[in-house]
């Protein structure tokens, strides 16, 4: 299973067209009225070089999955709104993409007459705890008869879960109230959108424009929040990514980057997430995993089966940068490179591994 991400933000942010970008897709722009979802393949830059040392038959790359739901108006989330259904298409994303317009441009509508980041992040925001309140009072609900019997994990669990939605009606997001490791089990089940990372998207009218006032204000709420910020030109992106990759290649030089603003923003999601990945190479296929960050060997072995995870013995690793300087694996190996790592290693990105385990 790959990275999975919902694109949330108010109505005309531009939320379809970085959905355009990220997949290159042509959904529709105007009067959006239903939400899109796609998988892409997450570009690494490692790929061409390990392919050129294996020649692969074929390549797996890693996955991303991306919802773009229609904006979230203000006070459209409550008890049979229009926004709690929208955002029920993204209980289930590790993190959300929080797409703020920071372009001005009277020629395309917008909910409001100005630009102004920190309104509509709180306008957002608000909607969410909206949408996780109504969900706690739902969950409060439905254990109140086991609370009267004296169940007292139930009574635990609403005791945790009043908490957490009394913050909630204080206007705190709950992915800053510093839930603790119980009260969160408390609350997994419900899926708080207010729970999610958050990766702000600044939507700007070009690539130029990134010092803009609008963006500057858009940074300062995601340092505020421990979160990331990504500027991107909508527009010129879902452009770029209609182009043959080629041609991708000779625009970006034009505009003097090194990357496109999608392949900053997947590397910015993988930070937002704590992600990594490592590789399993041969001449039947080069594969990309994608594990988080302080993941234990067996865990990583259990991304690509079950069976290793649980007959796991050990696992053979050669770094990435090892691998491409010696040319070989075999290379690699006489280089005195190529480590065995047992059950308690942590994963490095860029980690060429070769999992060694007992089959059932
Ligand atoms: N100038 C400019 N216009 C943009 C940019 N991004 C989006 N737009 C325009 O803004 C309008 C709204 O864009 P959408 O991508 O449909 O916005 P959305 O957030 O998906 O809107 P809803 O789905 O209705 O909530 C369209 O007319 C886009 O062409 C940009 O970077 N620059
Ligand atoms: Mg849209």
């Amino acid at each position: 299973m790959g990275l999975n991400c919902g694109l949330i933000g108010l109505p005309s942010c531009g939320k379809t067209t970085i959905y355009n970008a990220i997949t290159a897709a042509e959904a529709a722009i105007y009067g959006a009225s239903e939400m899109n979802r796609a998988t892409v393949n997450v570009p690494d830059p490692r790929i061409q070089p390990l392919m050129k040392i294996y020649k692969p038959l074929k390549v797996v790359p890693a996955t991303l999955d991306v919802v773009d739901i229609p904006g979230l108006k203000a006070g459209s989330t409550g008890v049979e709104g229009r926004g709690t259904k929208l955002l029920g298409h993204v209980k289930d994303v590790d993190a959300m993409l929080h797409v703020v317009r920071c372009f001005e441009d009277k020629n395309i509508p917008f909910e409001y007459d100005n630009i102004d980041p920190k309104r509509d992040v709180e306008t957002v925001d608000l909607e969410l705890i909206v949408a996780d309140s109504q969900t706690l009072q739902n969950k409060i609900k439905r254990l109140s008869k086991k609370v009267r019997v004296g169940d007292k994990d139930a009574s635990r669990e609403v005791a945790d879960c009043e908490k957490v939605r009394a913050s909630l009606e204080e206007g705190v997001p709950a992915r800053k109230q510093n839930l603790n490791e119980h009260e969160l089990a408390s609350v997994r089940e419900c899926h708080l959108v207010s729970l999610k990372p958050v990766l702000y998207i600044a939507n700007i009218k070009s690539i130029e424009d990134v010092e803009n006032e609008h963006v500057k204000a858009l940074q300062a709420i995601a340092d505020d929040d421990g979160s990331e910020m990504v500027a991107i030109c909508g527009k010129d992106e879902a452009e770029v990514s209609q182009l043959e990759p080629e041609d991708q290649q000779e625009f970006l030089k034009e505009l003097g980057l090194q990357e496109s603003s999608i392949e900053r923003l997947i590397s910015a999601a993988y930070r937002t997430l704590g992600l990594v990945n490592f590789f399993t190479a041969g001449p039947k296929e080069v594969h990309v995993w994608t594990c988080c960050k302080g993941d234990k060997a067996p865990t990583a072995a259990g991304k690509i089966h079950t069976d290793m995870e649980k007959g796991f013995i050990r696992m053979e690793v050669i770094r990435y940068e090892d691998l491409i300087e010696l040319g070989s694996e075999a290379a690699a190996a006489k280089a005195g490179k190529q480590r065995i790592e047992g059950k308690t290693y942590d994963i490095q990105d860029g980690d060429v591994v070769v999992i060694r385990f007992n089959p059932k």
